[in-house]
């Protein structure tokens, strides 16, 4: 196992990593910025190393930075969270050519998923379902209107370098294709240095859901089911949970082992999310892979009972996972999470300042994974979450109710935050019901007065 880790990220996520390392009796080493000074995740690592000025790209960003802290502080290994560096393939390879080990896949693989329609075309080859959709870049718009007469309309148009949205648009009808296909690949030129665009059969109203996986460096890969990820604004997610009333036995069976065989084929390492479009006939379609630990993995750890972040360590470390996880992988109970950001409850505007009051709720079936405390300070330069509230309970009307009464439990005083729409949204009988897809939030949002 390694001797020391450096975890490059601050926040919730930096904590959570730092729990796992001290649990498994490895050293840590934070790095933070000048705004993150008085952070818990600062406190509670054995040593902590400032590494530059509150804007993400002079510190968290800063590849240079975070190597010169991993070589002072002498460092086995890093962990790089969610977000930041986490899906930087460049800086994977730095860490791979300064003999320090990046706790993800290889920088191969998180290349390749990053080229979206490569990632599409890799899982197409392992038989996955994907979309109908265009065989490959579109380099035209008169390329893209022969595309979209054999897929039928609409059809979307996606940024191959994209994500979170951009570079995106829908294209209901031939006459618009032009305009589109123009604005999207300008979107996505500004957005990520590459206008490249494909072309997928669009999806209306579909459902979010993403499977979990875990890959060992030996060539074994398990699924740990399945999130469903519809709740969310603005390709923000507000709620997650697991397990997905709409998939059943059956299609999670098929769908887990036909990934395993892919990841397996791919060389996939470490955890990884496999993200899916459902559309109305309760068909799922691949649409990109993350690969990283993301911030919904507590409702994944609470259903399987399986330490996630430790489990991302040890394989790290060369372990197989038949000595990792439990024989036999189960579903147990249901999962709900609520992100609670700082943001303006209408605007939902971030609400940076000082937390004058912090109260947590606890209990049976109950985690809060936070950095914030009393009288801490949320600053203005990262993301707005300030905690994530984790149920499980033994079916989905038990998490439910437990939800609601933690909602009303947890106190925040100083800014402003979600807690209010979060209980606003569990009163909502389609939500009750189970009946939504990713055009809930607007719909609700559109109802509401004010
Ligand atoms: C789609 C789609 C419908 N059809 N692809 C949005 C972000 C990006 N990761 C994929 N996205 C979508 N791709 C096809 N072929 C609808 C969306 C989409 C969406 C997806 C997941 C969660 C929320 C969403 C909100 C709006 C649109």
């Amino acid at each position: 196992m390694f001797r020391k880790v450096l975890v490059a990220n601050r926040g919730e996520i930096a904590l959570r990593v730092l729990n796992a390392c001290r649990e498994l009796g490895i050293r840590t080493v934070a790095v933070y910025s000048e705004a993150d000074r008085n952070s818990l995740h600062v406190r509670f690592a054995d040593e902590a190393i400032c590494i530059g000025p509150p804007r993400p790209a002079d510190s968290y960003l800063n590849v240079p930075s975070v190597i010169s802290a991993a070589e002072i502080a002498d460092v086995d290994a890093i962990h790089p969270g969610y977000g930041l560096l986490s899906e930087n393939a460049n800086f994977a390879e730095v860490c791979r050519a300064s003999n320090i080990k990046f706790i993800g896949p290889p920088p191969e693989v998180t290349r390749l998923m990053g080229e979206k329609e490569k990632a599409r075309q890799a899982m197409k080859r392992a038989k996955v379902p994907i979309l109908p959709g265009s065989d490959g870049i579109l380099a035209t718009a008169e390329e893209a209107q022969e595309a979209a007469a054999k897929i039928g309309y609409p059809v979307i148009l996606k940024a191959k370098a994209g994500g979170g949205g951009r570079g995106m648009r829908i294209v209901r009808k031939p006459d618009d294709l032009p305009n589109l296909f123009h604005a999207a690949n300008a979107e996505a030129a500004g957005a990520f240095g590459n206008g490249e665009l494909y072309m997928e059969k669009f999806v209306e109203r579909p459902r979010h859901i993403e499977f979990q996986v875990l890959a060992d460096e030996h060539g074994n890969v398990v699924s740990l089911f399945e999130r469903e990820c519809s709740i969310q604004r603005r390709h923000q997610k507000l709620i997650e949970e697991a397990p997905s009333l709409q998939v059943t036995p059956q299609l999670r069976e098929e769908i887990g082992q036909t990934l395993c065989r892919c990841l397996t084929e791919i060389g996939y390492q470490n955890a990884g999310t496999v993200e899916f479009l459902m559309d109305a006939d309760r068909r799922l379609y691949f649409i990109e892979m993350n690969t990283r630990i993301q911030v919904e993995h507590p409702v994944t750890e609470a259903i399987t009972g399986v330490d996630m972040v430790k489990a991302q360590l040890r394989i790290a470390a060369g372990e197989k996972l038949d000595t990792i996880l439990p024989p036999k992988l189960e579903i147990r109970g249901h999962a709900i999470e609520c992100r609670i950001n700082a943001e303006h409850p209408q605007r939902f505007t971030p609400s940076a300042g000082k937390i004058t009051a912090f109260n947590v709720p606890g209990g049976n079936g109950v985690r809060v994974d936070t950095a914030q405390y009393a009288e801490g300070v949320v600053p203005p330069y990262y993301d707005s979450l300030v905690a994530k509230l984790i149920v499980h309970g033994a079916d989905r009307k038990e998490a439910m109710a437990r939800m609601s009464r933690a909602l009303d439990q947890f106190i925040v005083q100083g800014i402003d935050t979600s807690i209010q729409l979060h209980q606003a949204i569990f009163q909502n009988p389609a939500f009750q019901a189970g009946e939504f897809d990713t055009g809930f939030m607007e719909r609700f949002l559109g109802k509401k007065p004010e």
